[in-house]
């Protein structure tokens, strides 16, 4: 037989010695918020719901997530669509705003261990001085009061997502957290760069105000990318403070997963980080969005309740269910394999008990099977360890969290084989497993859909209802109107985190072709409302949509309007129609049927027009600015 000879395997000997020294594990997290990205799961049946969470939080089930790292909703857009504040208006704080206290009381349920980590990507408008003032450090402790209010029980807080530091807030936060009781929540900074820890090394008050540096997409590629090495920098790594990647991923739950592996393990061998927290949680988002397959899993399908759990709550799964946060990083038994980069990484960490210990190995940049023999040593249990291994760079659920081997060390030695292309497990510990819940077919939400709100709790949002700017939440109805309205809230610009656009809120399916669209509307200041339709694809900021928008102002101008996902947009059509005026209700409808567009009022053509760009899509509503208009009896019929 002829032919190329088989290269000598690579092999590498890990010291698993309890003896070591590292760093303190402080665990694995996910984010939502930043933002929008949990909306929908909100709205699912509740068989499925539950499903979903136990995926994410339930130990021993699923992704089994250590820490949750929560948006601090402030009414503006923050990626795929705007969260809430708890105060649209200053002084008037409304606990119950929003999903991710909800849903934080649901990770704790599942998890009582689960650590809270509270960040602001945007803030409301009322705050004077702009973020870095004393009216966003009062209302981040409201927040906090809310939290603490609503069972969250809240360990971390951070400042302004990806927008730098001011050092001296950050030192009045302390301060003014330390005077209303929340000595114990660790200041994290700055959720940007090492910049703050490099400043830290010069400016003790600074220093000593903040527990945690947090650096963004310190590994490699980011947004879409490979992660293959991480970085933070020697005056970070000299400050001795943890460091977290406290916000990483931003990658397709499949394909993403050896990125998102490699983050955790090259977070510590090559930047010292012992955190990871993936962006986003979950991809709960109208699948027209930006990030619509990025996550941990995907729920974009309320009304089906279908869902998708994606390699990468496995590739988390491999490092959550095996250790605690508190374990430590043994340095010796931390590495390359064969020393080098291109064929894979290990770290092992040790428990609190000094007893069990986890080795992860990861092989995804390896192109053939290598030898692992781990010693171990330091009074580190020379018990049966167990195999544990995920398929990342091709997974399937057959290939998932799979308990592939047993092993009985002798003379605390042993031997393994791992493939490329895998992470494995290999631990002393027990109570692994894996959820066996399967989602229902997907289908479209059907048609006629209704809702006069009147099932809605005020200050709460309607079903399916996403805000993509400002805040739509049930009120009782203005103006000699009885029951629930839906209205916008945010009476203000914010202070934003992405660029501005109208308030504006999407529902319902992007395959829906050929409908009317009706909604009441009551202007509630002189202004212009817009009814939306056949709203498509969305690409960053907001505002850059696909869909059709019919304008009426209080004076009667009105408009329809096309506009692009690239932002430009044209006007088709416009004149004016008798006045609406303010505080009096009128009814706004569009009709789609093929390329033939007409709008009414109160019921009376106002235009039609030919247009043949955009032929399905969902409908919207909103406000040109950020009026408190009311809406009242959405319809779409086909
Ligand atoms: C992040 C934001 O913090 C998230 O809210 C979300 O918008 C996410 C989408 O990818 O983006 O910001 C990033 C900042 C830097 C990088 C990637 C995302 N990067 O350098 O690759």
């Amino acid at each position: 037989v002829s032919g190329t000879p088989a290269r000598a395997a690579t092999s590498t000997t890990i010291s698993a010695n309890g003896n070591s020294g590292g760093r303190t594990f402080d665990g694995i997290g996910a984010i939502s918020g930043g933002g929008g990205n949990s909306r929908l799961l909100r709205d699912y049946p509740a068989a499925q719901q539950s499903q979903i969470l136990d995926y994410l939080f339930k130990p021993g089930y699923g992704a089994d997530l250590q820490m949750l790292k929560l948006e601090i909703g402030g009414d503006a857009n923050s990626t795929d669509g705007s969260e809430p504040s708890i105060e649209h208006t200053r002084g008037v704080v409304n606990c119950n705003a929003g999903y991710e206290f909800w849903l934080a009381q649901q990770a704790k349920a599942r998890n009582p261990n689960i650590a809270f980590y509270g960040l602001a990507w945007a803030a409301p408008g009322w705050i004077n001085g702009g973020f870095w003032s004393t009216d966003t450090i009062n209302y981040l402790i409201s927040w906090l009061g809310c939290a603490k209010a609503d069972g969250v029980p809240v360990t971390y807080l951070g400042g302004w997502n990806e927008r730098g530091y001011d050092a001296n807030w950050y030192i009045n936060l302390r301060t003014a957290l330390n005077n209303a009781g929340y000595s114990g929540v660790k200041i994290v900074a700055d959720d940007s760069g090492w910049d703050a820890a490099d400043a830290a090394a010069s400016n003790s008050a600074f220093n000593n105000a903040v527990s945690i540096w947090g650096a963004h997409y310190s590994c490699q590629g980011g947004d879409g990318g490979n992660a293959n090495t991480c970085s933070s920098d020697s005056a970070a790594q000299a400050n001795g403070k943890p460091l977290w990647d406290s916000e990483q991923g931003s990658q397709d739950m499949n394909t993403g997963a050896p990125a998102l592996i490699r983050a955790i393990t090259r977070g510590y061998l090559d930047a010292k980080m012992v955190s990871y927290f993936n962006w986003p949680l979950i991809a709960a988002i109208y699948p027209n969005l930006p990030y619509a397959t990025v996550g941990l899993a995907t729920a974009g399908s309320p009304w089906s309740g279908a869902y998708t759990i994606g390699a990468n709550t496995w590739a988390t799964a491999q490092v959550t269910q095996f250790t605690q946060p508190g374990w430590k990083f043994l340095d010796a038994g931390s590495g390359y394999l064969g020393g080098s980069e291109s064929n894979g990484t290990y770290v092992t960490l040790k428990s609190t008990n000094n007893s069990d210990y986890t080795t992860i190995v990861e092989t995804t940049t390896a192109s053939a099977a290598q030898s692992v023999t781990i010693n171990v040593s330091g009074g580190l249990s020379t018990g049966q360890v167990h195999v544990w291994s995920t398929n990342v760079n091709n997974p399937s659920s057959g290939s998932s969290l799979v308990h592939a081997q047993d092993i009985t060390p002798s003379n605390g030695s042993y031997t393994l084989t791992v493939q490329p292309g895998y992470v494995y497990s290999i631990t002393t510990t027990t109570g692994q497993g894996k959820g066996t819940a399967t989602s229902p077919a997907n289908a479209a939400l059907a048609l006629p859909y209704s809702d006069n709100f009147e099932s809605t709790a005020t200050n709460t949002e309607a079903k399916y209802l996403s805000d993509m700017q400002g805040s739509f939440e049930a009120q009782p109805c203005a103006d000699g109107r009885s029951g629930q309205c839906v209205q916008q809230v945010t009476p203000v610009i914010p202070i934003e985190w992405q660029n501005d656009s109208d308030a504006f809120s999407l529902i319902g399916d992007p395959t829906w072709s050929n409908y009317t669209v009706k909604v009441d509307v009551d202007l509630r200041q002189a202004g212009t409302a817009e009814l939306l339709g056949r709203a498509g694809t969305q690409s960053r900021p907001q505002g850059n949509q696909n869909l059709y928008k019919f304008r009426v102002s209080n004076t009667g101008a009105w408009s329809i309007v096309k506009n692009y996902s690239s932002g430009s947009s044209t006007t088709l059509a416009s004149g004016t129609v008798g006045a609406l005026g303010t505080g009096s209700w009128h009814t706004l409808g569009l009709t789609f049927q093929g390329t033939q567009i007409t709008a009414t009022v109160d019921g009376g053509t106002v235009s039609t027009v030919n247009d043949s760009t955009f032929l399905s899509g969902q409908v919207g509503i909103g406000v040109v600015g950020y009026q408190t208009d009311m809406f009242d009896n959405l319809t779409i019929t086909p």
